[in-house]
C-alpha cells in the first residue's frame, strides 16, 4: 500500500489543507492515511451529497483544492451535484474515490458500480489508478498521476479532477501496523500559464476601440478582486464606461455601477433599449443572474463583443461573441488604462452612452428605494431588510430561485463593499446551497456567513447540519412560503391549471424541529413590528448558530413582486 499512501504525502507536500472524508470499507487505506499522515484539517460527513457542497464551500471559502474522499459503489455518485456545479463554476476539488480491481466489477461482490470516468465531462479529467501497486512503474504512475491531478485542479482554471483508486484486500493494515510516510516523496510543481495580449490582439482590440463609442462593459459571476474591481474604476472615469454588474460580480464597490438593469430592462420601451444597444461589448467573469440582460443583447445585437478571460470553454451567452483575449480580466483592463481618452466629439458619444445608462440605474434605484412597503411581511422586502443591515465583512450567501433574483433587484451599496456574495450558479441547483455556505463556515470560522433562502432549497439539504462540527457563524434567514413561490412569480408556468400540484409542490415544514435536532437558535419574524429587533438578535456574534424564518404567504408575495414590476414600468408610460 505504501504507493497509495503515498498519495496523502505529495497531498500535503503541494499544500492541501482541508480533507472531507465519507466514511466506509473500501476507502480505508486512503482514510488511514490522510488521517495519520498529521497536516490535514479532516471533516467527516456521513451524506456523500451534502459532504461534497461542503467541499465545494470550502475550497471556495479558501480558494484551494480540497480533498474529497469516498468508497465505492453509489456513494461516489452522491458527488455528482457537486462536481458538476464545482465543474462549471470553477472550484478546486480532488477527488478520490476507493474501489474493487476491475476484475470484480459486475461480480454480484456488493458496493460496486461503474466508478470510471463517472463524472464524465463534469471533471476536468479522470484519472484510474494501477490497480497493483508494487512493481516501481506502478509507483512511479500513481505518483505521476496524483502530482498531474493536483496541478490540473487549481491552475489557471481551477475545477474538479476525480482519480479512480482500486484497491485490493485487505484494507486495513495487518495486525494493526503503523502506517509509514515517505518524506522524500517527488513532488512535480507547477508554474501557472502566463497569458499576455499579444500585439497583434492589441492592435486589434484598440482598432475596434477607435471605431466604437458605444462601448458595454458585463461583469459576470466572480469572486471579489480588489485590484480587479479598483482597475476597472480607473477605467470607468477614464473612458465613460457603463459597467453593468450583477450582484453575483460583486463589483458593488464601483461608484458607478449599473446594478439594476434586470429591473429596467424587463419594463423598457423598445425606443430606450435601442439607445442602450452598445456597439462594442465586453465581457469577463462567468455568467450573470440578469435575464433580461441576456435577452436585451440577443435581441439588440452588439456589432463587436470581447470576452476577456483564460476560461477553457467558449461561451457565447449573447449570441454576438466575435473575439476571446485569454488574459486575465486584469491584464486586459490593465491594458485598456493605457489606451488614450477619446477625445471632441467621440467623447461626447461615450460620454452620451454612459449617461444614458446612467440615468435608468438612478431612476432605477430611486423606485427600489422608495418601493418596499412598510407594513406587509413578504419576502422581497425582507431580503431588502436583510441586505441593508448586513454586517461589514460577512459573506452573503444566496440560494437559487427567488432569494438570489430578490437580491439581485436590491444590490448591495458601495459602502457595503467588504461583503462578499456567493452563489451556486454553476448549474444553478436548489441541492446544496445550505450545505456549501456550511463548508464556508467550516474554512473560516471567524466570517459570518448569512445565507438567504427558500424552504424547498432549505428543506432539500438539511443533511448540511448532520455532522459534529460547530458552526457559530452561520446565519441563514428561511423564506418559508411552503413551496416553490417562482413558479407563481415567473412567466410560463403561474397562469397554469397545474402550477400549484405540479411546480410549487407545497410542503408543510417548518425549521422548528430541525432547529432543536441540531441546537440552532431558532428566530422567528411574524410581523413586520418585529424585522428590526429579530434581525438585530440574528446578526449578533454570541457563538450559535441562528435560523431566522419568516413564514410568508404566497399571494402576497406574488402581488408585492408584480406591484415593483408594474411600478417599473409606469415609470415609462408617464
Ligand atoms: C436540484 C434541483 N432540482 C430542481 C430545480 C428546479 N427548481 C428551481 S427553483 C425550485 C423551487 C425552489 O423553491 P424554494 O427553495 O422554496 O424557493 P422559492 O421558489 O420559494 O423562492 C425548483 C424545484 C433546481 N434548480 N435544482
Amino acid at each position: 500500500m505504501q504507493a497509495i499512501y503515498n498519495i496523502a504525502e505529495i497531498c500535503a507536500q503541494k499544500g492541501i489543507k482541508h480533507v472531507v472524508l465519507c466514511p466506509g470499507s473500501r476507502c480505508a487505506p486512503l482514510t488511514l492515511a490522510f488521517s495519520r499522515q498529521g497536516s490535514f484539517n479532516i471533516k467527516v460527513m456521513s451524506d456523500e451529497r451534502s459532504a461534497a457542497f461542503v467541499a465545494l464551500g470550502m475550497a471556495q471559502e479558501c480558494r484551494q483544492t480540497v480533498v474529497l474522499i469516498c468508497t465505492s459503489g453509489s456513494a461516489l455518485y452522491n458527488f455528482a451535484p457537486a462536481v458538476a456545479e464545482a465543474f462549471f463554476s470553477g472550484i478546486p476539488l480532488l477527488i478520490l474515490s476507493g474501489d474493487r480491481p476491475t476484475e470484480w466489477i459486475g461480480q454480484q461482490d456488493g458496493q460496486t458500480i461503474y466508478q470510471q470516468d463517472i463524472f464524465g465531462k463534469h471533471v476536468k479529467r479522470f484519472f484510474q489508478l494501477p490497480q497493483e501497486y508494487a512493481h516501481t512503474d506502478n509507483v512511479w504512475a500513481i505518483n505521476r498521476a496524483v502530482n498531474e491531478a493536483l496541478n490540473l485542479t487549481n491552475n489557471e482554471q481551477p475545477g474538479p479532477v476525480h482519480i479512480n483508486v482500486p484497491l485490493r484486500e485487505p484494507l486495513y493494515p495487518v495486525n494493526n501496523q503503523p502506517i509509514h510516510f515517505v518524506k522524500d516523496v517527488r513532488v512535480i510543481n507547477n508554474t501557472p500559464k502566463e497569458f499576455v495580449l499579444s500585439d497583434d490582439t492589441k492592435s486589434i482590440f484598440t482598432k475596434h476601440w477607435k471605431q466604437y463609442n458605444k462601448v458595454l462593459i458585463v461583469a459576470g459571476q466572480q469572486p471579489a478582486n480588489l485590484a480587479l474591481t479598483q482597475l476597472l474604476q480607473f477605467n470607468i472615469e477614464k473612458h465613460n464606461l457603463p459597467v453593468l454588474a450583477d450582484i453575483i460580480s460583486n463589483q458593488h464597490k464601483l461608484t458607478q455601477a449599473i446594478k439594476h438593469a434586470d429591473a429596467f430592462l424587463g419594463q423598457a420601451p423598445d425606443s430606450l433599449k435601442e439607445s442602450l444597444q452598445p456597439e462594442l461589448l465586453i465581457t469577463f467573469g462567468g455568467g450573470v443572474i440578469a435575464k433580461q440582460v441576456k435577452l436585451f443583447l440577443r435581441k439588440h445585437k452588439t456589432i463587436a463583443h470581447w470576452h476577456i478571460g483564460t476560461e477553457e470553454q467558449q461561451a457565447d451567452t449573447y449570441q454576438s461573441l466575435t473575439h476571446t483575449a485569454s488574459v486575465s480580466p486584469e491584464s486586459f483592463f490593465n491594458f485598456l488604462s493605457t489606451i488614450d481618452k477619446k477625445e471632441n466629439f467621440d467623447k461626447q458619444k461615450k460620454e452620451n452612452y454612459q449617461q444614458v445608462w446612467q440615468l435608468e440605474e438612478q431612476k432605477a434605484q430611486t423606485l427600489i428605494t422608495d418601493f418596499f412597503p412598510a407594513t406587509s411581511l413578504g419576502e422581497f422586502e425582507i431580503v431588502h431588510d436583510i441586505i441593508k443591515h448586513l454586517p461589514q465583512d460577512s459573506s452573503l450567501h444566496l440560494a437559487n430561485s427567488m432569494s438570489v433574483r430578490y437580491a439581485n433587484y436590491v444590490g448591495l451599496s458601495e459602502k457595503q463593499s467588504s461583503i462578499e456574495v456567493f452563489a451556486n450558479r454553476g448549474t444553478s441547483g436548489i441541492d446544496g446551497c445550505t450545505s456549501t455556505v456550511v463548508g464556508h463556515c467550516i474554512a473560516n470560522p471567524e466570517k459570518l456567513q448569512v445565507l438567504i433562502t427558500g424552504d424547498i432549497a432549505f428543506f432539500y439539504d438539511r443533511n448540511a447540519f448532520w455532522h459534529t462540527y460547530p458552526l457559530p457563524n452561520l446565519r441563514i434567514v428561511l423564506l418559508n412560503n411552503h413551496g416553490g413561490v417562482i413558479f407563481k412569480l415567473i412567466d410560463g408556468p403561474a397562469d397554469l391549471k397545474e402550477v400549484d400540484e405540479y411546480f410549487v409542490a407545497n410542503q408543510k415544514l417548518s425549521a422548528k424541529h430541525l432547529c432543536a435536532e441540531f441546537a440552532i437558535d431558532h428566530l422567528i419574524i411574524d410581523s413586520r413590528k418585529k424585522v428590526n429587533n429579530q434581525i438585530k438578535n440574528f446578526f449578533e456574534n454570541d457563538g450559535t448558530p441562528k435560523i431566522l424564518e419568516i413564514e410568508t404567504d404566497t399571494q402576497l408575495n406574488k402581488t408585492i413582486f408584480e406591484s415593483f414590476k408594474k411600478k417599473l414600468k409606469e415609470r415609462y408610460e408617464s
